[in-house]
């Protein structure tokens, strides 16, 4: 899963204004008619339902818009840049970095057409200065959002007629467009999150609640990247995160870190795993709180979370031991839900908890 990528967005130039003068017949010296240059087109990023991860990014790295055309004769303006659009999914958050761009500044330059030896002034757009940041976050589908404005277009000599200046032999150049890097970060949007040490049975729980069928095995780490599903309850959806274990530790770089807990940061409920094949209630319930260490240290308030707490693998346990575990845990304050994924104990009371 690609849920990280850096691109580069430039807007484009602004056309140069035209010098030109009017030339007719019966009119020998007509006057200033140089049109203004095209403005260059903007970079827009738009959030997209239909897009779901930031996998084309991953060879597509480098947006341009169009530039704008050059002024013409006859007070014609020279035509817009095309914009682009950039569409990318709901949940992006972005990351700009302003570009430094070469820039000339206010300079004499000679301009076409005018006397040899007299020169014209060149104007540019302002200097850029260092570098500026900016923090977006497109949670919503349908936002638009202009990123990189086009440069503005430079004025014809037609707007450079003045009593000391009949016949202007200047031009502005066009403004060149906004550039920045961008660096595009995608947060999963779930409603869920399960929670647990590695083989806990959050992957198993995840294909009995949704329609996703991530990968199962008896061993610790099978999953490497978040998964999600769909849980379909009447004309509600609710998606549902699995992400990859927890251990001791996770918070200082143990096993696969805590990285993946991004993804879960803005769910609205996590159910917490404790396989009950695990060890006495004790034992148990250490584990339980070593997870939420763990979710405490990422310091982004998951711990404050609404939390169902399930005891994962009942099948595998006598139920007097259940029973011990379940009551044990209730004397920590902790309200713990028996289920099982194999023979489905305890999923509908899980459902029904997660809509209540
Ligand atoms: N008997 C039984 N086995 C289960 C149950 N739930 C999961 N398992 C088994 O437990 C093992 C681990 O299950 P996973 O769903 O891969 O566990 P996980 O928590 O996703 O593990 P990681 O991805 O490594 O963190 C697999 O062999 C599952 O078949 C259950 O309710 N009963
Ligand atoms: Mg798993």
């Amino acid at each position: 899963m690609v849920d990280q990528v850096k691109i580069m967005v430039r807007a484009g130039n602004g056309g140069s204004g035209a010098v030109s003068f009017r030339r007719e017949k019966f009119i020998p010296k007509g006057g200033p008619d140089g049109g203004d240059g095209g403005k260059g087109g903007n970079v827009y990023l738009v959030t997209d339902p239909n897009v779901n991860t930031l996998q084309d990014f991953a060879h597509n790295k480098k947006f341009e818009a169009g530039d704008g055309e050059k002024g013409h004769g006859k007070k014609m303006s020279g035509l817009k840049g095309e914009d682009i659009i950039i569409k990318v999914p709901v949940g992006t958050l972005v990351k700009l970095t302003r570009l430094e761009l070469e820039t000339d500044e206010e300079k004499e330059v000679r301009v076409r057409g005018m006397k040899l030896g007299v020169l014209g002034k060149l104007f540019s757009q302002k200097k850029i200065e260092g570098e500026t940041w900016q923090h977006l976050d497109l949670s919503e589908p349908g936002m638009e959002l202009l990123i990189a404005h086009g440069g503005k277009g430079g004025r014809g000599n037609v707007h450079f007629k003045g009593s000391s200046m009949t016949t202007p032999m200047i031009a502005e150049d066009g403004q060149y467009g906004e550039a920045f890097e961008a660096d595009l970060e995608l947060k999963l949007l779930a409603d869920v999150g399960l929670v647990g040490l590695p083989n806990a049975g959050k992957s198993t729980l995840l294909s009995v609640l949704s329609n996703a069928r991530p990968k199962v095995a008896d061993y610790e780490f099978t999953t490497l990247e978040p998964n999600l599903g769909v849980l379909k309850i009447g004309d509600k959806h609710l998606v549902i995160a699995d992400i990859p274990g927890l251990i001791e530790g996770a918070s200082e770089g143990k096993g696969l870190g805590i990285k993946f807990l991004k993804h879960i940061e803005r769910t609205k409920v996590l159910i917490h795993l404790v396989p009950a094949n695990s060890g006495t209630a004790e034992e148990i319930y250490d584990k339980y709180k070593v997870i939420r260490k763990e979710l405490k240290s990422f310091s982004a308030g998951l711990e404050d979370k609404r939390e169902i707490v399930v005891l994962s693998k009942i099948d595998l346990v006598d139920s007097d031991e259940i029973k011990k575990i379940v009551s044990f845990l209730k004397k920590k304050k902790i309200s713990v839900l028996p289920i099982s994924a194999a023979t489905g104990a305890g999923i509908k009371e899980l459902v029904s908890q997660l809509v209540s």
